[in-house]
């Protein structure tokens, strides 16, 4: 009671007026000047003490800018904003998402089947494994080859049209989970409303080998229905009407769109409001996922997810990972002013998850107005953006070693590489680059450095890196299923957090709404036969009146 009471009179209380916040802001002034290799001068264990360990991921936190003071006062401000509540609020299946009044319990989707939390008197963790089975005997069909196409032959390409939420996971954790994938079956992922892109995904492929799952939550999504629709007709163009029951399976919360569709709800993986898309990775929306990597390697990720939960929902703040990367986040957005965030996985595999992440993160916190409507006077969500390591050094890290703005890096690596031990030394060139990085970052090489190595005076101050450039280090044994579980969870509870304290719903996603609106209408005006009466801004009539001369050359 008193924690409700607290909360409701702790979200009423603006965040930049709070004390805590003030004493951040008194503080990050303070250390202004405080240098990275003076912290680590000054604290010989560092290293090993700024660091934290969960579900088989460490992070060293010992790069970023602040000291035991800084650490304190930003978990003062977590519980000044009830974090601690919020948490418990999610996990016991509260509408978090109170725009939408509905909870945001991904957290169901990997407990297991010892549990339950109820939702309107349903225990949800009951349906959640009985679609799971589902999925599971389907999958071991395709992958046995004992689900045929309509012709009789056994199934090949696996292709999973959906956008957003129900395109980003399935992709990312099939390219991250790759080794461990039936290479006996080739995945695509068609998601743009652009022709080329399913075109591309389904160029030179059999029909009678094919398997389209359709993916979405709503099923009312334009560009999956658009593609969709195109690949019924791709395959009833080879095989027939009759073959569509075999070559197509949907994931959606509405039985009633796919049935109108022409897909057969016993071929429907059914999932819930409950479930925000881009937090939908391990749902029904995984079942690419799970044919790619079987049923038990899929139940080992559920478990990477569920033990970071149980972390995240256990451990004090001092040592709890996902607590502690939201309050760095926040330190570095709010304190320092660093507006964006770059990750960098030192693993091919990891190629999509900057991308998945750019969607978890900016759709989450990217909004505008706290609970009660009132504009936020402070920065939300930073930028996220990435590639893999090594490859980014060959590119824009000369930005982050050189440039003017401070960019804070999430370093991604893993110790062991999947290749075995053939793989080893060129695995340890990859790490060796990861950890060489993040030291450049930190402590630079001073103009006396430079000096020392003979370099003449007018290009010398060009030879100079700065250093104090913040990052952590995320370390796991090796990439498997169980670890890219936990890494997924590990940022999503560190988004809802930041989301806490900046008090906005980081589950709805209103911003995405009215591009949706102006192209239904804009959509006509390019194809009409009569001259459209165009009613946009000269720049907008402009354009269009432009693409409509030129959109198709006769
Ligand atoms: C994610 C968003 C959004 C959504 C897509 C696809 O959190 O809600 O990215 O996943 O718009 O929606 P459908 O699954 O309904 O097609």
């Amino acid at each position: 009671m008193k924690d409700t009471i607290d909360a409701v009179k702790g979200q009423g209380e603006a965040l930049t007026g709070r004390p805590q916040w003030q004493a951040l802001s008194l503080h990050a002034e303070g250390l202004r000047h405080r240098q990275l290799h003076e912290w680590f001068a000054d604290e010989p264990d560092r290293g090993e003490r700024l660091s934290a360990e969960g579900a088989g991921i460490y992070l060293d936190y010992s790069k970023q800018r602040i000291g035991d003071e800084t650490l304190r006062l930003l978990i003062d401000l977590a519980r000044a904003c009830n974090v601690e509540s919020r948490v418990a609020a999610m996990f016991v299946g509260e509408r978090v998402n109170f725009t939408e009044q509905r909870p945001a319990l991904h957290v169901a989707l990997r407990a297991p089947v010892t549990e339950s939390i109820m939702v309107d008197g349903v225990d949800v963790v009951a349906d959640v494994h009985a679609v799971l089975q589902r999925m599971g005997d389907f999958a071991d069909r395709v992958r046995d080859g004992e689900w045929k196409g309509a012709t009789g032959k056994r199934i090949r390409h696996v292709i999973n049209i959906g956008i957003g939420g129900s395109d980003l996971g399935p992709v990312m954790a099939y390219e991250a989970l790759r080794h461990y994938s039936d290479r006996q079956l080739a995945f695509g992922f068609v998601s743009n409303v652009d022709p080329v892109d399913f075109h591309e995904a389904t160029l030179g492929l059999d029909p009678a080998e094919t398997l389209f799952i359709v993916c979405s939550k709503t099923f009312t999504t334009q560009e999956t229905l658009t593609n969709a629709h195109a690949a019924r007709d791709w395959c009833v163009a080879a095989l027939g009407a009759d073959a569509v029951a075999r070559h197509f399976v949907a994931v959606s919360t509405n039985a009633d769109g796919v049935r109108d569709f022409g897909i057969d709800t016993d071929n429907m993986f059914g999932f819930w409001d409950w479930v925000g898309g881009r937090y939908s990775m391990d749902s029904a929306i995984g079942l690419s996922t799970m044919i790619a990597i079987g049923p038990a390697q899929f139940a080992q990720m559920l478990d990477g997810f569920h033990a970071m939960d149980v972390h995240f929902r256990d451990t004090p703040p001092e040592r709890n990972l996902p607590m502690l990367m939201a309050l760095l986040a926040i330190w570095n957005n709010n304190f320092l002013g660093a507006s964006t965030l770059a990750v960098l996985p030192y693993a091919d595999h990891l190629k999509r998850f900057p991308a998945y992440l750019q969607q978890l993160t900016m759709e989450s916190n990217g909004k505008h107005v706290t609970r009660d409507g009132t504009p936020c006077d402070y920065q939300t969500g930073p930028v996220y953006w990435g590639e893999p390591g090594t490859n980014g050094q060959h590119s824009f890290y000369q930005l982050l070693h050189q440039g003017t703005r401070l960019v804070p890096c999430d370093f991604i690596g893993f110790c062991q590489p999947l290749g075995g031990a053939d793989a080893l030394s060129q695995h340890d060139l990859l790490m060796a680059n990861l950890f060489a990085q993040s030291e450049a970052l930190a402590f630079g090489k001073t103009l006396a450095q430079v000096r020392a190595e003979g370099t003449s005076e007018d290009i010398a101050p060009h030879r100079v890196f700065e250093g104090n450039r913040p990052s952590n280090t995320l370390l796991a044994d090796r990439l498997t299923p169980r670890s890219l579980g936990a890494l997924v969870a590990l940022y999503e509870h560190s988004v809802f957090v930041q989301g806490v304290i900046w008090n906005i719903d980081s589950f709805d996603q209103w911003g995405v709404e009215l591009g949706k609106q102006l192209a239904r209408r804009t959509e006509s005006e390019l194809a009409a036969t009569d001259t459209p009466d165009l009613r946009h801004d000269s720049s907008t009539n402009a354009l269009i009146r432009r693409y409509r001369a030129a959109r198709n050359p006769r």
